[in-house]
């Protein structure tokens, strides 16, 4: 228990309420709100409302205020939870993770912000050059990660579109050396060819110039269509883009600057013969592309193919060539950023000098990924979004129920299941091999050309009719939100989303014509030609069926997963009060969803079922052997734990508490209520006494 904080405030910890009942965890989440107080706790998970304003709270003061304290020690805090993963890390040499969960604009990216920037703050005490540079790195990289996969959604106007894990890695003095970054599943095709709102781009004038940039952002047709594209951050200002231009110098921008271009890109045709209309376009694209107006002309309207021995130049008809200009303009984009994530790898990562030097490191993970999300049209990215949120869901349910049961089996006290939603159902639906929507979809995609997507949503229908989770219009004809040969929704752990199957397909086949990849192969800028090593390969060579969009995001989370498996996790879990971006608003049917759906009241019973706290048995005495003569000022019983027994018998505890191998369980927060009264008291009695005792009237 946080004794810092007066009841006025709320319950600091939701282990404490009197009742668990939704209504009394929203009353007190609504009441911390309210008060200003953001971070609460269930045990060691922290769960934290987005309060949309700027909060006094993460400033040098504060993080000195949590640097190397117990969780319990101070008000619930972000930065606790970080010292808490970093002290584990470092007492017990282990790998931890601290994973951040919640929908949409809940708080997130934020979150691990200041995460980073409270682990920054607390380590290298002696100023190590080296290790400044690696924090430095660490932190600058986010905001350039962020100017390029963060656009603007109807949900957040910041929102990730990809997602972001980052392993720290530490010396044996536990300070940062290096790290990592994985990007998760980067949502290119929402953020470069459809559109939902328009972005502001800025930037220093001459470079934008210099690289035919176009001030008003409706020049490009990706915005107009209501794309999420941008060149920079609707935030950024001057200052971030000179950081990026430090740091990963001209080409990215030239690039994705040349994917918007793209769009601009119209066909139309004469005849049997397609044109490009705006044909200007093609030289200035060949001029940031390095290579040949011809060339890229010819990649735009023809596809070579090998037929039998011979190789002919097939022309697309103005439906095909804007297919390929599309695709082109999303692996473009999608190689440029993992081209950034890999030069800030090869910037940050662990240099072998020093890991020779210092032998093993352990690392602290910080996992970021874009929210469960509706809109009003959920496609293949939303689904696969959403699919990503249920995986992490079954992390926390398995993690959470695991590790309480770990630790009382560990410490030999009795185990008593808790009911609660389990959702791998759902996860299956989606993934499991043969049955699963993935498996449908890869299935359909196998029949080149054959298999629409009407086709699709018949194979998921005669696949999944029985499917508690799966629904559509043929399989419930009365339901007129459906579209008939469009939709199916799925009952997610976090609500049901309806899904319309077009562009399934296509996206899962994610293709590029090889003459694109021939094309930037062929550019004389080493950089891009580096970007598109398949582009080598000779039209013949090219046979191998590459893997599915659907496939690759399922291998990447499954592996993802059992990363985070593998370290002792700590949990954030991130509440939106409302969707208006407002700092007073508490939607209370909004907050009561997201509390149930995050099964956070589950969460609450689970650590109460058992026993609502925990502390080794010297910690224990530390803070409580005042209030027993058997313990104070010390004791002479053979261990600890006779004495921590001895000193709750005589406080007629016995029946509440049970005695660990190494720690003591104390069942009622009541019992933790008294024992902190019981101690206040005699604090307090103790200085009075002291005070006597200076002043001499003793
Ligand atoms: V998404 O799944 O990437 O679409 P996130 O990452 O959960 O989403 P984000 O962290 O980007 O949400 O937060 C959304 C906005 O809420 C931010 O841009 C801030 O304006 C606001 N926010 C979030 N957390 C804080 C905070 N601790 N203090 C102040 C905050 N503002
Ligand atoms: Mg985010």
């Amino acid at each position: 228990m946080a004794e810092h904080e007066s009841l006025e405030f709320g319950k600091a910890d939701f282990v404490l309420l009197d009742n668990v009942s939704l209504e009394e965890f929203l009353a007190n989440l609504k009441l911390r709100f309210e008060k200003g107080r953001i971070y609460s706790y269930i045990g060691e998970v922290v769960v934290s409302v987005n309060p949309y304003r700027a909060m006094n709270i993460y400033g040098r003061d504060t993080i000195e205020q949590y640097k190397g304290r117990e969780l319990y020690e101070r008000p619930p805090h972000l930065f606790a939870i970080a010292d808490a993963a970093y002290k584990a890390m470092k007492r017990r040499n282990k790998d931890t993770c601290i994973v951040i969960s919640g929908e949409s604009g809940a708080g997130k990216t934020e979150a691990s912000k200041y995460i980073m920037q409270y682990i920054a703050a607390i380590t290298n005490p002696s100023q190590r050059a080296e290790v400044e540079r690696v924090k430095n790195m660490l932190l600058k990289s986010n905001c350039v990660l962020e100017a390029f996969g963060n656009a603007k959604t109807n949900r957040n106007d910041n929102s990730s579109r990809f997602g972001k894990y980052m392993d720290i890695n530490f010396d044996f003095k536990g300070d940062p050396i290096g790290g990592h970054i994985n990007n998760y599943l980067l949502e290119k095709v929402g953020r470069v060819v459809h559109a939902r709102e328009e972005q502001r781009m800025q930037g220093d004038e001459s470079l934008l110039r210099s690289l035919h940039i176009q001030k008003d952002p409706t020049a490009y047709s990706y915005i107009k269509v209501g794309g999420h594209i941008k060149v920079f951050h609707s935030n950024s200002t001057l200052k971030d883009i000179k950081v990026l231009k430090g740091f990963i110098e001209i080409l990215p921008i030239y690039e994705e600057h040349c994917v918007l271009l793209q769009g601009n890109l119209k066909f139309g045709n004469d005849g049997d013969v397609t044109l490009i209309e705006n044909s200007k376009l093609v030289a200035v694209l060949g001029e940031l592309l390095s290579t040949k107006e011809e060339n890229v002309e010819k990649a735009l309207l023809y596809r070579t193919v090998a037929t039998g021995r011979d190789v002919i130049d097939k022309q697309h008809t103005d439906q095909e060539a804007s297919y390929g200009r599309d695709a082109l303009a999303k692996a473009i984009y999608e190689r440029l950023f993992c081209w950034i994530v890999g030069r800030i790898n090869d910037i940050i990562e662990v240099k072998n000098y020093d890991a020779r030097i210092h032998g093993k490191n352990t690392v602290i993970g910080v996992l970021d990924i874009y929210g469960f999300e509706i809109f009003q049209n959920n496609s293949f990215e939303q689904f696969c979004i959403n699919y990503c949120n249920e995986k992490l869901q079954q992390l926390f349910i398995q993690l959470v129920l695991k590790q309480e049961q770990e630790e009382y089996q560990r410490e030999g006290i009795p185990w008593k299941h808790i009911d609660y939603f389990n959702n791998q159902i759902i996860v299956d639906l989606v993934e499991l091999q043969h049955k699963g929507i993935f498996s449908v979809l890869d299935e359909a995609c196998m029949n080149v050309g054959k298999v629409t997507d009407e086709m699709f949503l018949q194979a998921l229908n005669s696949k999944l009719a029985k499917h508690a989770h799966y629904t559509s219009r043929k399989l419930s004809p009365t339901d007129k939100s459906l579209e008939f040969d469009r939709d199916f929704r799925i009952r997610h752990y976090a609500g049901d989303v309806v899904y319309s199957v077009l562009g399934f397909i296509d996206k899962n086949k994610d293709t590029l014509f090889q003459d694109f990849k021939r094309l930037l192969y062929n550019s004389s800028n080493p950089v891009l030609k580096a970007m598109w090593p398949e582009g080598k390969l000779s039209i013949t060579e090219v046979t191998k069926r590459p893997l599915t969009a659907a496939t690759l995001f399922k291998n990447s989370m499954i592996s993802l997963v059992e990363n985070l498996a593998s370290k002792e996790p700590y949990y954030v879990r991130c509440i939106k009060p409302n969707d208006v971006k407002s700092p007073l608003l508490f939607e209370y049917e909004r907050c009561k969803h997201q509390v149930e759906y995050l099964g956070l009241l589950e969460n609450v019973r689970v650590r109460r079922a058992g026993f609502a706290n925990r502390q080794t048995y010297p910690r224990f005495l530390q803070r409580y052997k005042m209030i027993s003569e058997f313990t104070w000022p010390n004791h002479d019983l053979p261990s600890d734990r006779e004495a921590v027994k001895r000193l709750l018998q005589g406080c007629g505890f016995e029946h509440d508490v049970a005695y660990g191998k190494t720690k003591v369980f104390i069942r009622t927060p009541r019992t933790i209520f008294s024992l902190e009264e019981q101690r206040a008291e005699m604090v307090q009695r103790i200085v009075l006494f002291l005070q006597k005792v200076w002043r001499g009237t003793i």
